[in-house]
């Protein structure tokens, strides 16, 4: 029997291109969209409608889960359901070896050195054609904030403004080979651009300094969660307001980034995970115990590189 095949991405710039570029080469029957702490949840609904050969891309397994993967992995081996999994956050050592149990029918890739869609792009042996390299190109620009394209801040801002009606639309033009819809530059014109420059403005205003023992932490408070974390901490910066750790709080959790720390790390203590630099913590957590581990661990950063302020 031929099998049933479905794909699971994250909804940014990354995930819709690695969504792309897996469902060009496999055809599934059904291409859905995440958020990272969904990603169980649709795994298992995409199982239960009786796929499987499941693909995800750009999203991590939530530590908190691992019980559920592994009852989950459990079930997908009786009835023979392959998963493929392609990402390119941190993933902790107990996700690693819970997985590496079930080898014989999940595969998984993570490589924090590069974006999913090109990792997508390798793992396939996708040719490396003009639109391919587009969407690669696009990821590279949203996820690592390069600042190249004024296309990847049409996205990046669409896609958090709006749920997963819009999210789906531009899957559906990035199908078709469509990179910049004109749908989606009319919506951002006229609808995303001033909202959403008004709210950065307006998070900035109310972002508070917090210094202690020389270690500065920038708080943004209770920020509009269609607001790019990246994006506050790069308009801040170029105001000519840097600190060693940056926080922007938002009512459903947090993003932490740093040049100093692994923030990572903190994060993973939190439930959260994510990258050295950029990571993220579902929930609500108190503030001033996560302050007083960021001044901690700049602390201890300084001694092991001698760093003098
Ligand atoms: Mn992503």
């Amino acid at each position: 029997m031929p099998k049933k095949r479905a794909v699971v991405t994250h909804w940014d710039l990354d995930g819709l291109a690695s969504n792309v570029l897996i469902s060009r080469y496999i055809n599934p029957g059904k291409q859905v969209l995440s958020s990272v702490t969904s990603t169980f949840k649709y795994l298992k609904n995409v199982y239960e409608e009786g796929y499987d050969e499941i693909w995800v891309a750009d999203l991590n397994p939530q530590p908190g889960e691992l019980r559920n993967y592994e009852e989950l992995f459990k079930a997908m081996h009786a009835r023979g359901c392959l998963v493929r999994w392609l990402d390119h956050h941190l993933w902790p050592v107990e996700v690693e070896e819970a997985f590496s149990k079930f080898r014989d029918i999940v595969s998984y890739m993570n490589d924090p050195s590069t974006v999913a869609a090109d990792l997508v792009a390798n793992y396939l042996g996708v040719v490396r054609d003009r639109y391919t390299n587009m969407l690669i190109d696009l990821a590279f620009d949203d996820d690592w904030f390069q600042g190249r394209y004024e296309l990847t801040t049409v996205y990046r801002r669409v896609l958090r403004f709006y749920k997963w009606d819009i999210r789906y639309r531009a899957l559906e033009s990035l199908m078709k080979g469509d990179v910049a819809p004109q749908w989606l530059l009319e919506l951002y014109r006229l609808e995303v651009k001033n909202v959403y420059e008004n709210l950065i403005r307006e998070a900035i205003a109310r972002a508070e300094l917090v210094e202690r023992r020389g270690v500065k932490i920038l708080v943004f408070q209770d920020v509009d969660p269609r607001v790019h974390p990246g994006e506050l901490i790069h308009v801040a910066e170029k105001n000519g307001i840097f600190s060693h750790v940056y926080i922007v709080r938002y009512p459903r959790g947090l993003s932490l980034r740093s040049e100093y720390i692994d923030v990572s790390k903190l994060a993973l203590k939190y439930g959260g995970g994510g990258h050295r630099r950029i990571a993220g913590i579902p929930g609500k957590i108190n503030l001033e115990t996560l302050l007083g581990e960021i001044v901690k661990s700049v602390e201890e950063s300084r001694i092991r590189s001698h760093y003098i302020t």
